[in-house]
């Protein structure tokens, strides 16, 4: 099996500077090396294009920043995944902040519906990332991409490369959530989505959190697409992200559910976002991210 590692350094979806760093943070972290030990082939690994911050003047449109700039990455992203996905390969994406899913996400959707069929999406978060235009606090689209994946919000951004919706909400669980803006909670309810917050995890406990998420997204699905912000965990796990928030899934927690994920062979590509390592200690938190892609990827212990 082949898998192509994809580059998006951006940074423009978050107020904070850094995340476009993530990109080579985890190739020093030797994401590429440590999956060929586990057997795969790397194709050549492929970066997306990102102006930078201070070259472009920071445009406000329609409660959208660095809107256009962000919507071409995104057009961009999904010719390059959808393509990989053509040739045999399975698409690895390195972000960025969680911008880029809108991309990563709508050229592996439109790969599978060309062939009449539905893909599944595991979002791991603390956030939903379900805010559009008119709701988000902020106006930045890292808190924006999921509703735009099932076509709430900016046409320009749900129609990118087909005019359908690419995710309906039912084949989507989202995992390790805890803070939902207030009428982003409203739009989570009238689509639909499963959330799995951190007290489902505390009641229930991640293996069985993992086993219907898992039922969630392979229901009526080809398989699914696991997008991984790494604010999901833990600050104590993942200190190199912008916006933490406490109480987040465990290191060990976290490897279950990519284990589990590995497990059932239907895993069809992944995004890896949100890491900062401006401020990390050290590389601590790509090298566990990297360590739970290999979860993913089927690594484990015997
Ligand atoms: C907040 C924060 N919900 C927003 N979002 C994210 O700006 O929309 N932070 N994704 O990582
Ligand atoms: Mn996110
Ligand atoms: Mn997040
Ligand atoms: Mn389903």
């Amino acid at each position: 099996t082949s898998i192509q590692i994809i580059g998006v350094p951006v940074d423009l979806g978050a107020s904070r500077r850094g995340t476009d760093g993530g990109v080579s943070a985890v190739r020093i972290a030797g994401l590429g090396e440590k999956l060929k030990k586990l057997g795969y082939s790397i194709s050549e690994e492929v970066d997306v294009a990102v102006p930078s911050k201070e070259s472009r003047p920071s445009q406000m449109q329609e409660n959208m920043r660095f809107r256009s700039e962000i919507l071409q990455v995104c057009r961009d992203l999904a010719l390059v995944t959808r393509d990989a996905l053509s040739n045999g390969n399975i698409p690895m994406v390195v972000g960025g902040d969680h911008s880029l899913a809108i991309g990563s996400i709508s050229g592996i959707a439109d790969y599978y519906q060309q062939q009449n069929q539905e893909l599944g999406l595991v979002w791991f978060d603390a956030h939903a990332d379900m805010n559009i235009p008119g709701i988000s606090p902020s106006g930045n689209i890292h808190g924006m991409p999921l509703s735009h994946l099932m076509g709430y919000g900016d046409k320009d951004f749900t129609n990118i490369l087909s005019d359908n919706p690419k995710i309906k909400p039912e084949n989507v669980a989202l995992v390790g959530v805890r803070d939902i803006d207030e009428k982003e909670r409203e739009l989570i309810r009238q689509s639909g989505v499963k959330v799995y917050s951190m007290r489902d995890i505390d009641e229930i406990g991640m293996s069985r959190v993992a086993d219907e998420v898992i039922e969630i997204v392979t229901k009526g699905t080809v398989g699914f697409h696991v997008s991984f912000d790494v604010d999901g965990c833990d600050p104590e796990v993942m200190p190199g992200s912008g916006t933490l928030v406490p109480g987040g899934v465990t290191y060990r927690e976290a490897h279950l559910l990519l284990e589990k994920c590995a497990e059932t062979k239907l895993m069809t590509s992944m995004d890896l976002v949100e890491l900062n390592p401006f401020l990390d200690k050290g590389n601590i938190s790509a090298e566990r991210a990297v360590s739970l892609v290999l979860s993913a990827f089927g690594q484990s212990v015997i």
